[in-house]
């Protein structure tokens, strides 16, 4: 595969032909059908009361596969859908794109068409695929990316020709633009300024760097498979009963992914650690360590990620945890190694004083990232609230934190 990782971390997206060998397309394009019939039986089994027969896959704008819910349907004739992930046209690639030497597979779907067209042109305007008050503001994650590259890399890898995707080329790796956002706001259903809409042949793919500026410009009922999802070294341990089914490559491959996810684990326990001790020399070592190579903003961006992750730890401990708001309690549940978030394995390691402690500290942080007034954007998945969704307040940084130890 040719391409210019320069130019892509410039336009925040590439295009690439052929990353599924011609050769090798019709026998996919089986394994991922056989996969679609056996999730549009589930989806019909599992229907609500009023829906129609088929469930998700009749009422959806953009039924979703996604094989890591599937993996027991992993077998001799779908295990293609697997092993494609693994191929050096995707992994391969991935890593290179990532600058690692070895990218894992985060999660691995499958977009399909709508059975009837949905005419309000995509179930979801031009968005950015994060929320700041989940993760961190629009200029943290640019900054990091300017200053040290992508942490994770998204795909789009159609097994049908695809034009639903636009992109804003450049838009990754800064805010939107004044005429963006009123266009957006405006109608955020329309090809925004400077926008390019992505032209895929069956086999080509688009790889992109969220939080890009990114629509699925149009949902109707022609044929799509695009298979979706991302690379990148901060990953989930997988389950995966196909095992013995993959290449011995592709197997070692998945060992290795688990024992890098233990690990990263290990890591941000570390950090959160070096915290509720007061030692901040420890704190940027184990920083270090986490992601070997990033600079200060993208020391800065993982202590925006950790100080949530201590916000949370302090809820999951907490004896009012049953009382918070759904949203509070889903977020603390909810684990994103990407973004650092491990959910109650994580939780779990720390004792009530150790989560009071910790949440003590990260306190200034989340305090800072909070205007005195709603904020808003658009482009975002979500509310407003009080977290700022773009500007990272100057007074904010890893030595003004941990000079508060
Ligand atoms: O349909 C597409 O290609 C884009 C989908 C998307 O952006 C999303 O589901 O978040
Ligand atoms: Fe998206």
């Amino acid at each position: 595969m040719q391409f210019s990782r320069d130019q892509f971390l410039e336009d925040g997206y590439v295009i690439l032909r052929q990353v599924i060998p011609p050769s090798q397309l019709a026998e996919l394009r089986q394994a991922y059908e056989l996969l679609v019939e056996r999730q549009k039986e589930i989806w019909a089994r599992e229907r609500a009361p009023d829906d129609p027969p088929g469930g998700v896959w009749e009422t959806h704008a953009q039924p979703r596969l996604n094989l890591g819910l599937l993996a027991s349907q992993i077998d001799a004739q779908t295990i293609g859908a697997v092993e494609i992930w693994l191929h050096e046209n995707m992994q391969g690639v991935s890593s290179r794109l990532l600058g690692v030497e070895d990218a894992a597979v985060t999660e691995m779907m499958l977009m399909c068409n709508p059975v009837r067209d949905h005419e309000t042109g995509g179930h979801r305007g031009w968005h950015r695929d994060f929320y700041p008050p989940h993760t961190a503001p629009l200029q943290a994650y640019a900054d990091d990316i300017l200053e040290n590259g992508p942490r994770y890399v998204q795909w789009n890898l159609p097994l049908y020709d695809d034009n639903v995707l636009w992109v804003v080329p450049g838009s990754h790796a800064r805010l939107n633009t004044a005429e963006e956002n009123a266009a957006m706001d405006d109608d955020a259903r329309t090809p925004l300024p400077g926008a390019v809409q992505t032209h895929l042949a069956a086999g080509d793919g688009v790889v992109y760097i969220l939080p890009l500026l990114h629509w699925g410009s149009r949902y109707n009922a022609r044929m799509r498979r695009t298979i979706h999802g991302g690379f990148s070294e901060y990953t989930t341990h997988k389950e995966l009963p196909y095992l013995e089914r993959l290449s011995p490559a592709s197997r070692e491959s998945f060992h290795r992914w688990n024992g890098r996810s233990a690990q990263k684990f290990e890591q941000i326990e570390a950090a959160l650690r070096a915290v509720v001790d007061g030692d901040g020399t420890v704190y940027r070592s184990n920083l270090d360590r986490l992601h070997p190579g990033r600079g200060e903003k993208g020391r800065l961006l993982s202590t925006i990620f950790l100080s949530k992750s201590a916000k949370r730890i302090h809820h999951l401990k907490s004896p009012n945890f049953d009382r918070l708001p759904q949203q509070e309690r889903l977020w603390a549940e909810s684990i994103h190694p990407m973004t650092l978030q491990w959910g109650r394995p994580l939780a779990n390691r720390f004792t009530h004083k150790e989560a009071d402690t910790l949440w003590a500290r990260f306190k200034s942080v989340d305090d800072l990232l909070q205007a005195d007034e709603d904020q808003w954007a658009p482009g975002f998945q979500g509310e407003e609230t009080r977290y700022y969704f773009d500007q990272v307040p100057a007074e904010l940084s890893v030595e003004a934190f941990v000079a508060t130890f």
